[in-house]
């Protein structure tokens, strides 16, 4: 029965590649359609966004984030990804009490079923069966250590971690879809660099819509850096090529651009950022280039598909993966960098100005099965 599950997982996602082009490319038609929609509220939207924002910073004060400490926060917003993995992990581990083929089996159903993903569960189970065998360990609680082991291995292949901005100037150029959170990582990341003590420039790319922009300004101004923009409906790429000579101008450290997300095709995608680099690696050839993808974990293994697409599209440096905190999806995260080869970067764990922590395999893991750091 087991068996029977395993191979329909694995011949639906042997199947995907082909279809998934298309089927992602009508869900990127259909999230586009719903921005039309939503294109109207968005005018009146911007006070909202205002409101919230000002609403959060209070909150923020309030509760301190910062005492609660990075690991914590992890923790927490690992909480419903760990019921999901770590948790019946745990469970089996203890009904079992000796290790067998079934035992293996069952954490391999539960890896699969908790959007790790079909390869990467099967991957994860051959290595925890031979590492077993070699280590003679023959009680079920002792597999627990060798799992994370293997998890932690596979989140860190030894590719930097880090965002690429160690030289000056640095030009950080930020993909995805929409909704998946561009800006609100921008804002956060920005903030973070200010406070390293780095001159920051933001770029509003997206100019989809007034809001984008607008939104993008709020961020600017909450973190205390500027923001080049041009009207709705101009040329991104014009508003790059601006935002650049502008960091010249000002000796900036890192420019931050946002970009669009309602891409609705691989074409019209590839046309959009391929326009995008060509005028940063014209304009500015002396800045080190990151393009970072922003993923929404809360999206499970279509996030995996959606990084195919714009890895095919362009370059991508990086991976920062959003709303990890409340979704119990995360193990999406394993897959990402099991089978993309990108390092995840940044993960979000919330929307205040402080949740986005640097990525950490033995701290993600360790969170994961609710141990301490
Ligand atoms: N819980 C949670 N929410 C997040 C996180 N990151 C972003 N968000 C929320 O996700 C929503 C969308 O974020 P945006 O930053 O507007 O996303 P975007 O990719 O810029 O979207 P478009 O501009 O429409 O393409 C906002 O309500 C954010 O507050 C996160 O790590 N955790
Ligand atoms: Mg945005």
């Amino acid at each position: 029965m087991f068996k029977k599950i395993i191979s329909k997982f694995k011949q639906e996602e042997n199947n995907k590649p082909k279809e998934n082009v298309e089927k992602d490319e009508s869900e990127l038609t259909e999230i586009e359609s719903e921005e039309i929609k939503l294109e109207n509220k968005d005018e009146e939207t911007v006070e909202e966004i205002n409101e919230t924002l000002s609403e959060e910073e209070i909150t923020i004060d309030e509760n301190n984030e910062e005492k609660k400490g990075f690991f914590s926060k992890l923790k927490q917003g690992l909480s419903k990804t760990k019921q999901g993995i770590a948790d019946k992990v745990d469970d089996v581990l203890k009904s079992y009490k000796k290790v067998d083929e079934d035992l293996f089996e069952e954490i391999e159903e539960i890896l699969i079923t908790s959007d790790v993903g079909v390869n990467t569960s099967l991957e994860i189970i051959d290595r925890l069966r031979k590492g077993a065998l070699e280590r003679k360990i023959t009680e079920s609680e002792d597999l627990k250590g060798l799992l994370k082991e293997i998890m932690i291995e596979i989140l860190d292949k030894g590719e930097d971690h880090k965002l690429n901005i160690a030289t000056s100037p640095t030009i950080i150029l930020v993909v995805g879809v929409n909704g998946v959170g561009k800006t609100t990582s921008i804002g956060k990341i920005a903030h973070n660099l200010k406070q390293q003590g780095k001159k920051v420039l933001l770029a509003a790319g997206d100019t989809f819509r007034a809001a984008a922009i607008d939104q993008l300004e709020i961020w600017s101004e909450r973190v205390g850096v500027d923001v080049i923009k041009h009207k709705e409906g101009s040329d991104p790429a014009a508003v790059i090529f601006d935002a650049i000579q502008a960091a010249k101008a000002r000796k900036t450290d890192v420019l931050i651009c946002d970009t669009a997300g309602r891409l609705h095709n691989k074409k019209n995608l590839m046309n959009e950022l391929g326009k995008v680099v060509k005028v940063a690696d014209r304009e500015f050839p002396e800045a080190t280039r990151e393009i970072i993808l922003v993923l929404d974990a809360t999206t499970g293994q279509n996030a995996l598909q959606q990084a195919k697409i714009f890895k095919d599209v362009t370059d991508i440096n990086g991976i920062v993966l959003t709303k990890l905190d409340g979704t119990a999806k995360g193990g999406v995260v394993m897959a990402i960098s099991n089978e993309l080869n990108i390092p995840v970067k940044l993960v979000g764990v919330g929307e205040g100005i402080n949740d986005l922590q640097s990525f950490n395999a033995i701290d993600f893991v360790n969170a994961l099965f609710g141990d301490d750091k």
